[in-house]
């Protein structure tokens, strides 16, 4: 092939037939930006959004065996604004065989996606592309760009890298945003698709939108069973979807919607499906004393929600206990006195057994939109059987913390 002329040798892969949609292999690069190997004769392109970690003034460079060239849009993310910032008429082993290699300073702002192409065209031999940058005085020195300060794009479709420090990591929504900026000067939750490593399975953050529905039986085994729908804006894992059949029992207040009543109308926002009632739901907490409880069966029989032991939070709380009913009431400091509120805790041990139980002063309901509602039971073990082991307790810890926070 003949290299003399670089623009002509990539109007040879530019006006191919498969270009650009029909590529004989797609890579998705992991590490960094260094792609090809190992073949001979053929074009390569290699595309992405790149952000940068702090606002300053940049340098490229593109090397690779046999000709290269670098193109980046420096004013956002359409592709109608590439231009080429470097190149190379021959094969370059390192970034400082010829000048043109090197691009000049660009000005590009923390925050901001740029998009980027480079290319190659490899005739026989040694073959390779990489895209490397520094910037002085943001203290970047000169490497092939990371991974992580990209956004790749596939089938038209924008992937994010996960961010995890160990396996099935559960973060904040806030910890996720921070770690999204600081390693990569995105922001959070703009994603098609994040890109897990293979056979790993987890939950990410989203800013899409999800609504809650139940399913309610009508049928008379399982009468007022529900199962859980997610109706997400983006997709949903089967187990919450709406061909659920996970169905289990609740305790619900009163009566619950069924097709004998239509399922209490349209008004309602409930549907009548196949297996009974299709409902929006809401979920809602409240305090259930706001005095001395009458009683230790009384608690047992209103107070479902298990608390840990007060003394677990040092000074935190304050206990006194009724010499009558022998229940002892655990208040955070400041609360003493007449204040029975979300964050008392009540001390109580059931006569059959002699166990201590605490429980939070709370009940936490979900409310359809046909009037009905149910006790929503604490439930820390997940449907999904390869993730019963550490959730349960990463979730009862954070529903403390929640409380106590
Ligand atoms: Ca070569």
């Amino acid at each position: 092939m003949d290299y003399s002329t670089s623009g002509v040798a990539f109007s040879v892969l530019k006006n191919d037939a498969r270009f650009p949609d029909f590529p004989d292999k797609t890579v998705v690069l992991d590490n960094t930006l260094e792609a090809f190997r190992d073949a001979d004769k053929y074009g390569g392109r290699m595309r992405t959004y790149i952000t940068v970690p702090k606002s300053g003034n940049y340098r490229f460079w593109v090397r690779g065996d046999d000709i290269t060239e670098l193109w980046l849009n420096t004013n956002g993310t359409e592709a109608e604004g590439l231009a080429l910032i470097a190149y190379a008429n021959r094969w370059t082993s390192g970034f400082d065989t010829t000048d043109s290699q090197e691009s000049a300073f660009i000005e590009l702002v923390a925050g901001e996606s740029y998009y980027m192409e480079a290319f190659v065209m490899e005739g026989g031999g040694g073959d390779g592309l990489a895209v490397g940058w520094d910037c002085p005085d943001c203290g970047i020195p000169r490497e092939v760009i990371p991974a992580s300060f990209t956004r790749q794009k596939v089938g038209g479709e924008a992937i994010a890298k996960m961010f995890n420090i160990f396996d099935d990591e559960r973060v904040t929504y806030a910890t996720a945003s921070e770690r999204c900026v600081a390693q990569g000067g995105h922001g959070q939750c703009d994603y098609d698709v994040i890109e897990a490593p293979y056979l790993k399975t987890g939950f990410h953050w989203t800013n899409n939108t999800c609504d809650t529905f139940i399913k309610v039986t009508s049928d008379e085994a399982t009468p007022g069973w529900i199962a859980l729908v997610h109706d997400a804006s983006s997709d949903v894992i089967q187990h919450v979807d709406e061909t659920s059949i996970n169905f289990f029992p609740v305790i619900w207040d009163d009566e619950y919607p069924n097709v004998d009543n239509m399922c209490s109308g349209t008004a309602s926002g409930c549907e009548v499906i196949e297996e009974g009632c299709y409902c929006p739901v809401t979920v809602s907490e409240s305090v259930v004393y706001d005095s001395m409880p009458a009683s230790v069966e009384h608690i047992f029989s209103t107070l479902f929600i298990g608390a840990i032991d007060p003394s677990s939070f040092g000074s935190l709380y304050q206990s006194e206990e009724d010499s009558t009913t022998g229940i002892i009431v655990h208040k955070k400091v400041g609360e003493m006195g007449a204040v029975f509120d979300e964050h008392t805790i009540f001390e109580v041990v059931e006569v059959r057994t002699g166990r201590t139980f605490f429980l939070w002063n709370i009940v936490n309901t979900v409310n359809t939109g046909s009037g009905h509602s149910f006790r929503n039971a604490p439930h820390f073990m997940s449907m999904i059987p390869s993730e019963t082991d550490t959730r349960d307790a990463q979730y009862e810890t954070g529903k403390s913390n929640h409380l106590c926070g």
